[in-house]
C-alpha cells in the first residue's frame, strides 16, 4: 500500500489520537480500524448511558418498595405500575450487555495510550474507566444469573447488587463529565465520522458496527422481554422463568420447598388477624364465608418475569374492619413457612386501603394452589413478587 492514498490514511490513521494529544503505541495504531472511532464510542456510549440509567433509576425503585425510607412513597394504581418499571429494569439490563462489548470494542486500542497514567485529570478519567467497565460488568452479569435464579457466588445478591448500583453510576457520572468535550464533538461532526466507510476491502465500517449494535441491542432486549410480554414469549430465549405453572402462573418456591404442606392443609389451621387490642383467627371456611371481591393483578417477581392473574378473595380492609377498627399504619403479614427470606412483609397503608389488595383465596377461578399460597395469600396492587406472601398465618396492623 502507499501511504499517499487517500484511503489509507482513512483507515490507518495517524498516531496521534483523534479525541486529544495521547500518543497510541505504534504496534496498535497498524491494527486500528476506523470503526474503533470515538464517534462509533460516544453514539453507542449514549444508547450504553440511557439503558443504564434506566436499569439505575427502575432498579432503585424497586430496592425502595422493598426497603422503603421513611420518605419514600410509591402508589397502589395502576396495578401494572410495578409490572412495567421491573421490566423495564431487566430489559434494559440485558439491552446494555451488547452496548457495552461494541463499546469497549470501539475504545480498546485507546486503552494503550501514552501516557498510561498522566495528569491527575487523566488518572480520575482511567480510574473512573477501571471501576466502571468493573462494576457494569459485575452488575450486568449478577442480574442476568438472578434472572435465571443461577446464584454460582458466595454473596448475597440483593445488597451487593444494591450497593454495586451506585458503585457503577457514580463511575459513568465521572466518566461523562470528564468525557463530555470528547462526546460533543464526536457528534457534532456527524457526516465525516460515521458515513466516511473504509476503502479497505474487507474492513467493518462504522455504521456498520453502530448498526450492528443496536441490533444486538434489540435482539437482546427481545429475547428476555417475553418474561413480561406475553407475545413475546415464543421467542424469547431467555425467559427462563415464562413457562406454566399450576394454573398458568409460574412458582419461584413451591409448597413442599417451603416446607408447608402439613400446616397449610391441616384441620386446625387458622389466619390470626389483629387490629390493636381486637384478635381473631379465621378458618379457612370462615373466609370463604366472608363478602369475596374479585380483581385484576399481576404478580411481578423481581427477577423481571411478570404473568396478569384474576384473584378472588377478601379486601383487606374488609378483612380488618371484621376485626377492629383501622387507624391507619402498615400492616405485616406472616406465613407458615419457619424459615425462608420471604416469609413475612409488610405493607404500606396506601396499599392497605386499596379495593384491589385481597386476601386471596381463589386464582383464575379455582382453588388456590397449593404451590400458589393456599389456604390464602396477600396479592396488592403495583408490588414486587416476593412481598406477595403465600400460605398466610398471620395479619397484623402494626402500630
Ligand atoms: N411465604 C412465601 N411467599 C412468597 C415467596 C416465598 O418464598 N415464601 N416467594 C415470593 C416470590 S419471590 C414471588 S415472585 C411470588 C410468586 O408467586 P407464585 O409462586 O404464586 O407465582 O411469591 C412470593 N411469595
Ligand atoms: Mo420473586
Amino acid at each position: 500500500m502507499n501511504a499517499d492514498d487517500p484511503a489509507v490514511s482513512l483507515t490507518k490513521p495517524p498516531v496521534a489520537v483523534e479525541d486529544n494529544d495521547l500518543l497510541l503505541p505504534g504496534f496498535v495504531t497498524e491494527r486500528i480500524s476506523p470503526a474503533r472511532s470515538t464517534a462509533v464510542a460516544a453514539r453507542v456510549g449514549i444508547f450504553l448511558g440511557v439503558s443504564i440509567t434506566m436499569c439505575f433509576v427502575t432498579g432503585l425503585i424497586s430496592h425502595w418498595i422493598q426497603h422503603p425510607p421513611p420518605w419514600f412513597w410509591w402508589p397502589a394504581n395502576p396495578v401494572w405500575l410495578y409490572r412495567l418499571t421491573q421490566g423495564a429494569h431487566v430489559v434494559s439490563g440485558v439491552v446494555a450487555i451488547p452496548l457495552l462489548l461494541v463499546k469497549l470494542w470501539a475504545v480498546f486500542p485507546r486503552l494503550f495510550a501514552r501516557p498510561l497514567i498522566g495528569n491527575p485529570l487523566r488518572l480520575l478519567e482511567r480510574g473512573s474507566i477501571a471501576v466502571l467497565v468493573g462494576s457494569i460488568i459485575f452488575q450486568l452479569v449478577t442480574g442476568l444469573f438472578n434472572t435465571a435464579q443461577f446464584y454460582p457466588w458466595k454473596f448475597f445478591f440483593t445488597t451487593t447488587h444494591y450497593a454495586m448500583a451506585y458503585v457503577s453510576f457514580g463511575a459513568l457520572a465521572v466518566h461523562l463529565a470528564v468525557k463530555l468535550p470528547v462526546v460533543r464533538s464526536a457528534l457534532a461532526r456527524p457526516s465525516a465520522e460515521t458515513v466516511s466507510a473504509p476503502k479497505e476491502p474487507g474492513a467493518v465500517s462504522r455504521r456498520g458496527v453502530f448498526v450492528a449494535a443496536t441490533a444486538a441491542a434489540v435482539v437482546a432486549g427481545v429475547a428476555i422481554a417475553g418474561q413480561s410480554v406475553p407475545l413475546l414469549r415464543r421467542v424469547s430465549v431467555l425467559a427462563p422463568r415464562s413457562g406454566e405453572g399450576p394454573q398458568g402462573l409460574p412458582v419461584n418456591r413451591t409448597a413442599d420447598q417451603a416446607n408447608v404442606i402439613a400446616e397449610a392443609t391441616a384441620e386446625e389451621y387458622r389466619l390470626e388477624v389483629g387490629v390493636g387490642e381486637a384478635k381473631r383467627g379465621f378458618t379457612r371456611a370462615e373466609l370463604a364465608a366472608l363478602p369475596q371481591t374479585e380483581a385484576e393483578v399481576p404478580l411481578a417477581c423481581v427477577e423481571g418475569w411478570s404473568a396478569s392473574a384474576h384473584w378472588s378473595g377478601i379486601r383487606l380492609r374488609d378483612l380488618l374492619a371484621a376485626v377492629g377498627e383501622y387507624r391507619g399504619g402498615d400492616v405485616e403479614f406472616r406465613s407458615l413457612e419457619r424459615s425462608g427470606l420471604y416469609r413475612r412483609s409488610v405493607l404500606p397503608q396506601t396499599h392497605v386501603v386499596d379495593a384491589d389488595t385481597l386476601v386471596a383465596l381463589r386464582l383464575n377461578g379455582a382453588e388456590l394452589d397449593l404451590d400458589h399460597g393456599y389456604p390464602c395469600r396477600l396479592i396488592a396492587p403495583t408490588r414486587p413478587g416476593v412481598l406477595q406472601t403465600k400460605w398466610l398465618s398471620a395479619i397484623e396492623v402494626l402500630t
